[in-house]
């Protein structure tokens, strides 16, 4: 069996730049990285693919060219924790031995938990963003879209990017409108929500947006069925569960619900009653176990969970993970920072950024609430190199100084 001086679990956003930091500084052979798939993706750029703005192939490279060449990647799934022994099981029966563990795997899409789906995707109209396997069914709605009603949800749990289920809407409202189809659209948002988004100052600009486009947004409403033979969409009333909807649709862009991975939700020394890493939330550090840390979309730090998030937590958890491993108490405090680009067409964006009592915390000393398309350009052609160059590599660790620079004597 295999011993390491710090083990991360998962090579995604967040594995990935922790494990670019720790392998950089403890050198060669002290890392070790476990994660299963072939291709790291930019969940982000998503939002574009299904918009026709760029190609999935440009939203992914092998995992092989990401990782950071210092440490060791055991290409296997972790298939159970032992925190009490320091280890973990991967499925080709390896023990994998820590000082030190990072918990960094991100949300599983639970498609199946919605009645007719995965099947329904191989059907006329149905799309998600959220998954490679069914971004691309997107565009093709779009371009195949004659009339009729196109519905948006959203799911009755957490989920990542907590905008990207409306801004695929607002993208295809522009589109519609692009190709003379508009008129001949019903656009509707069904959220299993109470509000249309968590922080205020955005919601109010948002209710702008559907009110000027004629979007209909209905609250509390979540999708539990797709019948594609009828292409009809149910859904259920959560503040009166015995009431069903049912929305004919000619397009249906599904957001899934979403919860922890199996083998982190079971292991119930490491989470909380709702499945997520239990972890303090400003120092990141386990609240059982001291050698244990988490970072991103598998923890509870209640926070929206984006890559923004994660470049807000990674300087965090680079000290405080670093005073550990020196025999010393978490020192450096996460203030909940997040980010939301919410993309509301093919060249505007509300460059949402808040904390996580969901007041703004915005970098740039103008109001990020209005659609501009100078946040359009950053998310699209700036974010890519930050992410691919600066998060991944273990360099950038949010706009935190920015803001304050760009802010001195301002406020
Ligand atoms: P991930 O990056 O998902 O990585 C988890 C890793 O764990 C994966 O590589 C997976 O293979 C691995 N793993 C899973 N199970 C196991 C196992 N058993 N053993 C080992 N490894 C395992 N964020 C923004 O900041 N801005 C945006 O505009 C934005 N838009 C988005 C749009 C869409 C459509 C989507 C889907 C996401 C968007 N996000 C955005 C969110 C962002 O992509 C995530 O928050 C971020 O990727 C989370 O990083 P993570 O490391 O927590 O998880
Ligand atoms: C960010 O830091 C980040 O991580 C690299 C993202 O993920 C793609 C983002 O979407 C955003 C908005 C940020 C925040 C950075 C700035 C300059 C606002």
């Amino acid at each position: 069996s295999k011993s390491y001086q710090l083990v991360v679990v998962g090579g995604g956003a967040g594995g990935c730049t922790m494990a670019a930091k720790f392998s950089s500084k403890l050198g060669k052979g002290k890392v070790a990285v476990i994660e299963p798939a072939d291709m790291h993706y930019y969940q982000p750029m998503w939002t574009l693919v299904g918009g026709g703005m760029k190609k999935l192939e440009d939203s992914g490279k092998p995992m092989s060219k990401v990782l950071p060449k210092k440490a060791d990647w055991i290409k296997q799934c972790v298939v159970s924790f032992d925190p009490k022994n320091n280890k973990v099981m991967t499925d080709d029966g390896q023990e994998v031995s820590y000082e030190y563990l990072v918990i960094a795997l991100g949300l599983q899409l639970n498609y199946n938990q919605i009645k007719g789906l995965p099947d329904a995707f191989s059907t006329p109209g149905v799309c998600s963003n959220y998954s490679p396997l069914y971004v691309k069914n997107t565009l093709k709605s779009l371009e195949n879209f004659s009339e009729g009603n196109a519905v948006f949800t959203f799911p009755a749990t957490p989920v990542k990017c907590a905008g990207a289920p409306q801004k695929v809407m607002y993208i295809s409202d522009e589109y519609f409108r692009k190709h003379g189809k508009r008129d001949k659209a019903n656009i509707i948002y069904n959220t299993s929500l109470p509000v249309i988004f968590g922080v205020k100052k955005y919601a109010d600009a948002l209710w702008e947006v559907v009110k000027e486009r004629n979007i209909k947004v209905n609250l509390r409403q979540n999708l539990i069925e797709v019948k594609p033979d009828s292409k009809e969409a149910v859904f259920q009333n959560l503040d009166k569960p015995e009431e069903l909807t049912i929305y004919q649709y000619e397009m249906l862009h599904v957001t899934p619900p979403m919860s922890t991975p199996d083998v982190l939700r079971n292991c119930g020394l490491l989470v909380d009653a709702t499945g997520f890493l239990n972890v303090n939330k400003e120092t990141l550090q386990h609240t059982c176990f001291p050698n244990i840390f988490g970072i991103g979309d598998c923890t509870n730090v209640p926070t929206s969970k984006t890559a923004a998030a994660i470049a807000g937590q990674c300087g965090v958890l680079r000290k405080n993970l670093s005073l550990a491993m020196a025999g010393k108490l978490p020192a450096s405090l996460y203030d909940g920072y997040t980010s939301c680009p919410l993309v509301t067409g093919y060249s505007k964006c509300i460059m949402a950024e808040f904390d996580m009592n969901g007041n703004p915390l915005e970098t740039f000393p103008i109001n990020q609430a209005k659609e501009r398309r100078l946040m359009f350009h950053l998310k699209k052609d700036m974010m890519p190199h930050m992410y691919w160059i600066g998060l991944l590599n273990g360099y950038w660790e949010g706009p935190k100084y920015l803001r304050k620079l760009m802010h001195l004597g301002l406020k």
